[in-house]
C-alpha cells in the first residue's frame, strides 16, 4: 500500500493550529536566546535513521512469537514498510539488510522499487551466528574464530558474498557482528580465538572497496554466555585499529553491561576517530531490544551530547556514523515501535543541538558543576517536539506519523491486503 500524499495534507491541516501555536512559542523563546531556529529545524529534518530489515516483523523471544498479522513476507514489502515510514515522517530514508535473510533475488528490481520510494541501501549484515540449510559445516562452535580452518573459509567467503550484493545494491558498508565466544571456562583458548578473528577480519578487509568501512560490532555475552570473542569497545577497537583506516567501530547501545556508560565510550571512539555505526534501541538489562528512548531517556540525550559535540567539532574527523534502529519486540506493532523509536531519536538529537557549548565549557573550566548540570538538564527538561514537526512540515511529511498510522488504519490495510498469517524472516 502506498500513502496519499493528499491525505497527509489533509491530516496536517487539522492539525496545524495547535502545532502553530506551540512552535511559535517555542521559536520566539530559543530566538530570543540568539538560537537560529530554521537552521536548527534543518538539521533535525536532515537527520536520516536506517532501518533494519529484520525490525519489520513481530520481533519474538525463545519463548515465543505473537504477529499481529501483515507482516511484510517479501523483500520487495519490507521496502514497502520502509517507504511507508519515510513517507510518514521523511526520516527513514535507508533500509539495511541482514544476509541471508534478506537476499536481493533480482538486484535492477530491488533497485528500482527502492528508488521510486526514495530509500538508500545502508550498511549490509553478514550472518555466520546461524546455520544456513543444507551448510556443509557448522558454526556451532564459532565463525570467524572457529578452531577449524574451513569453517573459518565458510564465513569469509560468507563476508565477501554480502560485500558483493552490497556493491550491487549501493552499501557503502559492511557491519560484522559475531556471536563468536565460548560457553564454559577452558572451553576456547582466548588469545588463539582472538587472533585467529583478527586474521578472518583482514581477508574480509581485503575485499572491501576503497569507499567502503568496515564496522566491527561487539557484544559482551549472547548466545554465549561466559565469553565473547568481541565483547567490550576496547576489543573492536583493537581490531578496528589493526585493520586500518576503513575499519570502524559500531556502537550497539544493547550491548553494554548495566550502568556502563556509554557516552564516554562514545566521546573515547570519536577522539580517535573510530566511531563508525551506531544502532539504537533501549534496554532495562542489555540486550532486551525495547523502543528507544522508553527506559532511559535521559541517557540517549547524554549519548546524543556527546555525538553532537563530537559532530559539531570542526577539528574532528570522525566521520558521520551510519545511524540505524536495531531492535524489534514482541508487544507492539512493529511500524508503531519504529515510529516510536525515531521520534525518540530526534527528540534526543534536537535537544542535544541546544546545548550551549560555549556555557558548558565556561563552567567545566571554572568547575562549576551545578551550573554544568543545569545547562544539560535545563536542556533535556524542554519539550523540543514542536521543533521536529515542523521539520516534518517542511519536508511534507505527517506532523504526527503516529496518529496518522492510526487514524488511517495502515496496519488494517496492509493486513486486508497480506493476510493474517504472512511473516517477516529474522529472528
Ligand atoms: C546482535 O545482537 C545484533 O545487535 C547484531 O547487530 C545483529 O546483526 C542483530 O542484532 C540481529 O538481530
Ligand atoms: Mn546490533
Amino acid at each position: 500500500m502506498k500513502i496519499n500524499p493528499q491525505h497527509i495534507n489533509e491530516f496536517n491541516e487539522k492539525h496545524i493550529g495547535i502545532h502553530r501555536h506551540q512552535f511559535d512559542f517555542l521559536a520566539d523563546t530559543l530566538q530570543k536566546n540568539d538560537i537560529d531556529v530554521n537552521r536548527l529545524v534543518e538539521k533535525i529534518g536532515n537527520f536520516q535513521i536506517a532501518i533494519p530489515s529484520w525490525a519489520l516483523g513481530t520481533g519474538g523471544t525463545r519463548f515465543g512469537r505473537f504477529p499481529g498479522g501483515g507482516e511484510p513476507a517479501s523483500l520487495e514489502q519490507k521496502l514497502e514498510d520502509v517507504g511507508l515510514l519515510h513517507a510518514l515522517n521523511r526520516s527513514c530514508g535507508a533500509i539495511s539488510l541482514h544476509i541471508p535473510w534478506d537476499v536481493p533475488e533480482n538486484i535492477d528490481n530491488i533497485k528500482g522499487l527502492a528508488s521510486e520510494l526514495d530509500l538508500k541501501f545502508d550498511a549490509v549484515n553478514s550472518n555466520t551466528f546461524q546455520d544456513q540449510p543444507g551448510q556443509k559445516l557448522s558454526y556451532k562452535f564459532g565463525s570467524l574464530c572457529h578452531t577449524d580452518k574451513a569453517v573459518r573459509q565458510l564465513a569469509i567467503d560468507h563476508n565477501k558474498e554480502v560485500i558483493q550484493y552490497g556493491k550491487d545494491l549501493g552499501s557503502k558498508a559492511i557491519t560484522v557482528w559475531l556471536s563468536d565466544g565460548s560457553n564454559f571456562p577452558g572451553q576456547q583458548n582466548l588469545r588463539k580465538a582472538l587472533s585467529r578473528t583478527l586474521d578472518s577480519l583482514k581477508d574480509i578487509y581485503s575485499a572491501l572497496p576503497e569507499d567502503w568501512k568496515m564496522f566491527v560490532e561487539y557484544k559482551p555475552f549472547e548466545p554465549n554466555f561466559y565469553s565473547t570473542v568481541i565483547p567490550d569497545w576496547g576489543t573492536s577497537h583493537l581490531l578496528a585499529s589493526k585493520l586500518g583506516n576503513k575499519a570502524f567501530c559500531l556502537v550497539d547501545l544493547g550491548h553494554h553491561l548495566p550502568n556502563t556508560n556509554i557516552e564516554q565510550i562514545v566521546a573515547t571512539l570519536m577522539m580517535e576517530e573510530k566511531l563508525g555505526g551506531f544502532h539504537f534501541n533501549d534496554s532495562k538489562y542489555s540486550d532486551d531490544d525495547l523502543t528507544v528512548g522508553s527506559i532511559k531517556p535521559y541517557q540517549l540525550f547524554l549519548i546524543f551530547n556527546e555525538l553532537v559535540e563530537g559532530m559539531e567539532d570542526k577539528f574532528s574527523k570522525n566521520p558521520e556514523p551510519a545511524w540505524m534502529i536495531d531492535a524489534s519486540h514482541n508487544v507492539k506493532d512493529p511500524l508503531e515501535d519504529l515510529l516510536q523509536s525515531v521520534e525518540a531519536i530526534k527528540i534526543a538529537y534536537a535537544q542535544a543541538l541546544l546545548v550551549d557549548r560555549a556555557a558548558m565549557e565556561d563552567a567545566r573550566e571554572k568547575n562549576d558543576v551545578v551550573l554544568a548540570q543545569e545547562i544539560l538538564q535545563g536542556v533535556f527538561r524542554t519539550d523540543v517536539r514542536p521543533l521536529i514537526m515542523q521539520s516534518r512540515l517542511k519536508d511534507h511529511a505527517a506532523l504526527d506519523p503516529l496518529s496518522f498510522f492510526r487514524d488511517y488504519k495502515i496496519r488494517e490495510k496492509l493486513i486486508n491486503e497480506r493476510g493474517m498469517d504472512s511473516y517477516a524472516t529474522g529472528l
